[in-house]
């Protein structure tokens, strides 16, 4: 096969896998759609600006001494989009990877991406339902399921749940178990969980393992839960000696409830939180911190019979972590996360992860905070993953190996939505 077919076939095949979205943070319409100030799920070209990685991005140009963040906060949605659209798409040039991720967005809906203003985006979105959107953006971007994030310490997501068991309930999403609280605060978590109903102390005594146990149980069967999720800090250790309860908590409660269950453990692994960093930008003042891949090999050894998928934030942890995961079967790497998530260093990752794990990783997920994302964080990150497929193909091709369209259809499969669905399985 000669490049050029080559690089033909790799698109072709990257592109018509269907991809199972692994991480996101959209939701079933149930759970209420904007503008509806109290609807979880997000879409349309005002939450697409006003995007938390395009705050952060419109306060380099227009910084709080010009536009205090008080006065920012205050002003509508649409106000602040008109803000963000006027100072990074029309006064200076979107060539970030959030700004051009608009302008994907909008060229694969059919709209021109060189307005001025919003208006007339503003006028197209308000002909779209939002149920029959989801399934525009899923054919565009070519998704066949999205995978939530349900954060069960979340007053507003935990009392849609109660209200309506059913609100998750939707054959185009699965759902995930958050529950970061737990790890990263075990006495406020405990004391809420008490406050629920649940018997349970910080110190773990009485019938704290069990009834922590039951909450666990209770969620996952809820929310028909396809795996447990938590965002960690950088300072993330197991064991950890100063934090007993955490290293209880993961080996007398979570870890035996999801090996009973076979589901796995998603670790993300590496956010510090807007309150170390600037709180004033709200969700687009965390930040990311090198963390300890150590503390995974140490749970991957000492749980053989737990699954455990990781991402972690600093791409100085990337080659460390592929290393963990060529020593343990149970540990599956997943996307470029967040931070991550542009170009050049979605390509490094990709390049190398092939060249040390083959095809058992996820590449990607889209970590889609607003629906509309999945149309440009899959078009762009199916870009470069075909673009180093066709360079490793390209390689094995020259090493005498004879690449068939069947190879790299396989392995597109594999990579795009198989070796996710085989895992949580498994
Ligand atoms: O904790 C997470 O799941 C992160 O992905 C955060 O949601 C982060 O704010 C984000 O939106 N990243 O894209
Ligand atoms: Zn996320």
């Amino acid at each position: 096969m000669d490049r050029a077919t080559l690089q033909t076939c790799v698109a072709q095949a990257i592109n018509a896998q269907p991809v199972t979205d692994l991480h996101t943070h959209c939701y079933t319409p149930k759970f209420g759609a904007s503008p509806d100030s109290a609807g979880l799920l997000l879409w349309g070209i005002d939450e697409l600006v006003v995007y938390h990685y395009l705050v952060a991005e419109v306060y380099r140009v227009v910084p709080a001494t010009v536009l205090p963040y008080e006065s920012f906060w205050a002003m509508s949605k649409v106000e602040q989009a008109d803000h963000i659209w006027k100072y990074l798409f029309v006064e200076r040039t979107p060539l970030s990877e959030a700004c051009r991720g608009i302008l994907t967005c909008l060229m694969k809906l059919g709209l021109d991406p060189n307005e001025k203003t919003l208006t007339s985006y503003r006028q197209w979105f308000s002909e779209q339902s939002p149920d029959a959107y989801i399934d525009k953006v899923m054919q565009i971007a070519n998704v066949d399921s999205i995978t939530m994030t349900n954060a069960v310490f979340d007053d507003a997501e935990r009392a849609l749940w109660l209200d309506d068991p059913t609100v998750g309930e939707d054959p185009r999403f699965e759902a995930v178990l958050r529950i970061d609280p737990l790890l990263r605060d075990w006495p406020g978590a405990t004391a809420k969980l008490r406050a629920w109903g649940y018997d349970v102390n910080s110190d773990f005594s009485g019938n704290t393992i069990d009834e922590t146990q039951r909450f666990l149980c209770e969620w996952l069967d809820r929310q028909k839960a396809i795996y447990v999720a938590m965002s960690l800090p950088p300072e993330f250790l197991y064991p950890d000696v100063a934090n007993p309860q955490a290293d209880r908590f993961i080996r007398e409660i979570m870890l035996p409830v999801l090996a009973d269950r076979g589901l796995p453990w998603a670790m993300m692994i590496g956010a510090r939180m807007r309150d170390e960093v600037n709180p004033a930008l709200g969700d687009a003042g965390d930040m990311l911190g090198k963390a300890d891949v150590l503390s995974v090999v140490n749970l991957c050894r000492e749980f053989p019979n737990n699954k455990f998928m990781v991402t972690m934030l600093s791409r100085e942890n990337q080659h460390e972590l592929c290393i963990a995961a060529r020593k343990f079967g149970n540990l599956m790497l997943f996307g470029c996360w967040w931070f991550l998530n542009n170009p050049s260093i979605i390509e490094e990752m990709t390049r190398e992860r092939l060249e040390l794990l083959g095809t058992s990783f996820c590449p990607q997920h889209s970590d889609a905070r607003v629906l509309d994302q999945l149309i440009y964080k899959w078009d762009h990150s199916r870009k470069i993953i075909a673009k180093v497929l066709t360079d490793k193909y390209a390689d094995l091709i020259d090493s005498g190996y004879r690449v068939t369209a069947d190879h790299i259809k396989r392995d597109a499969a594999l990579l795009l939505r198989d070796n996710f669905r085989d895992f949580i399985r498994a």
